[in-house]
């Protein structure tokens, strides 16, 4: 069987196996799976920086699997990561062109680092590698590895949204962005609305054309493309929910709440994630339900994420004064509305609190898919489970349609589903949950990745077969 060669962003080495598990998350569980199940190499950034411009990677294996990581130096970092990838794309790509910053040294140093990446992992591929490559900060990788004449099958997920062109044209450089994945062999999206919104580009703007079966042609290229929706290990995370670190940050939380309700919200301290309004709609079911005062606490995690870039300590000062306020204003001797946290869980004391809450409040303006909502599902008890208040701009919101779908601009209509949710009958809460868990059951994490891989597989095998004729 081919080895997978894995290229992301950031790589999760694995010096002990089951810190990786509790810290690191699904995602890389999932990767390093896939990477032992057939023998691999993971490829990426160390996350450090360095002042040595001559660099080669630090390799290290554990059993069937190496790794191989490269620090960059600062300006690689400000350019590509906080620059290009993170001013530029991410927002880009979350609809939010308010927010998005091009600079065209920031451009180039994004490129510069992907040939970087690129001339060091050619050096490692084997002749029937399969090739993997993550996310928004490494679209130009697979062009790189073609221009060193590398001809394996390689494949490109991405993990946030795809824009609609009218947004996408709003990039100075759109054409190159789009031309670079055309490289591949096989384009995965997390939904069809992203998969769309790249075939309508590649239709308007590039001249090109979408055959049967999502196979679709430009540049002089033609290749495969596919929504993949992202999943969760849907048993391993309801077993978790069961663990006795998850039963004791469940014990803990629930005394704290002296059996008032918990509504819970887990997302990175992002501007995408709707955090601001989500504070405001919960205002808004305060002040319209005086009834409720004294009842209910919204515990919102939220990890800082990304402070290097201006818009993200600006979210951070945002919600610490929101809070302030709504605390200030409600708060009771013995009750607290708001509980705000910006710090990490380990993944088991995460589903423990999941489960120790009546409602999860997932309210992003716009997400890939958002791992937080199906995780939550997944750590319920099945005979007096919580509900999920979903946006309907996340990519989860088209697998999980069986909980209470929200629009987040609508302050009032989020107000309305949290009051919905809270007074909710067990028997509509266990119906909801059991259809939305059936999905999950199908659809879990090695179903994904065993699904990409193996269309890559197939398409890449095929590509090389007729590059070859
Ligand atoms: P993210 O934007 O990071 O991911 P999400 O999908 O919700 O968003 O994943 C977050 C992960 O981090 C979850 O597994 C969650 O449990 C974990 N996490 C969050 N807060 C935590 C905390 N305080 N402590 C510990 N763990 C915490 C990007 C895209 C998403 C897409 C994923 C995967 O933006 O849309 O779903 O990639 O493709």
């Amino acid at each position: 069987m081919s080895r997978i060669v894995v290229v992301s962003n950031r790589v999760a080495v694995a010096r002990d196996p089951e810190k990786t598990r509790a810290r690191a998350g699904g995602l890389a569980v999932a990767l390093e799976a896939t990477l032992r199940e057939s023998g691999g190499l993971w490829f990426g950034w160390s996350g450090e920086t360095t002042q040595n411009r001559h660099r080669t990677p630090k390799v290290t294996k554990a059993g069937q699997v190496s790794y191989a990581i490269l620090d960059l130096t600062r300006a690689e970092r400000n350019e590509y990561y906080n620059g290009f990838a993170n001013q530029t794309l991410w927002p880009l790509f979350h609809y939010r062109t308010d927010l998005t910053t091009y600079e065209r040294g920031h451009e180039k140093g994004y490129v510069e680092v992907n040939r970087f990446f690129a001339r060091h992992l050619a050096k490692l591929l084997r002749q029937d590698d399969l090739v993997w490559v993550h996310d928004y900060h490494l679209l130009p990788m697979g062009e790189e590895l073609r221009r060193l004449g590398i001809p394996q099958p390689m494949g490109f997920f991405l993990h946030i949204p795809f824009p609609p062109p009218e947004i996408l044209l709003t990039l100075p450089n759109h054409e190159a962005i789009v031309r670079s994945l055309f490289a591949y062999d096989l384009v995965g999206f997390q939904t069809p609305s992203d998969l769309r919104a790249f075939q309508v580009y590649v239709t308007q703007e590039a001249g090109g054309e979408v055959r049967r079966n999502s196979i679709v042609g430009a540049f002089g290229r033609t290749i495969r493309t596919q929504a993949f929706p992202i999943s969760i290990d849907t048993r391993e995370f309801a077993e978790m929910a069961d663990s006795q670190a998850a039963k004791r940050e469940y014990e803990r939380t629930r005394a704290s709440m002296r059996g008032r309700e918990l509504i819970l919200g887990v997302d990175r301290l992002d501007y995408s994630k709707g955090l601001r309004e989500k504070f405001r709609s919960f205002e808004r079911f305060l002040d319209q339900r005086a009834k409720s005062r004294g009842k209910v606490v919204l515990m919102q995690i939220a990890p800082p994420s990304r402070g290097d870039v201006a818009e993200y300590r600006e979210i951070r000062r945002d919600l610490e004064q929101l809070t302030g306020h709504i605390n200030g204003r409600f708060s009771e001797p013995d009750w607290v509305p708001i509980r705000y946290l910006n710090r990490s869980f380990q993944r088991a004391n995460l589903a423990g609190l999941y489960r120790a809450s009546r409602v999860a409040l997932v309210t992003p303006f716009r997400d890939g898919m958002n791992l937080v909502a199906k995780e939550f599902v997944a750590a319920q008890s099945p005979d007096d489970p919580g509900v999920l208040i979903i946006s309907r701009f996340a990519g989860a919101a088209r697998e999980l349609n069986d909980a209470l779908v929200v629009n987040p601009y609508d302050t009032d209509g989020v107000a309305n589903a949290i009051n919905r949710a809270l007074t909710m009958r067990r028997r509509e809460r266990v119906e909801r949950w059991s259809s939305m868990m059936d999905v999950l059951e199908d659809n879990d994490l090695t179903a994904w990745r065993r699904k990409y891989v193996g269309a890559l597989r197939r398409t890449g095998l095929s590509a090389r077969a007729s590059r070859s004729l």
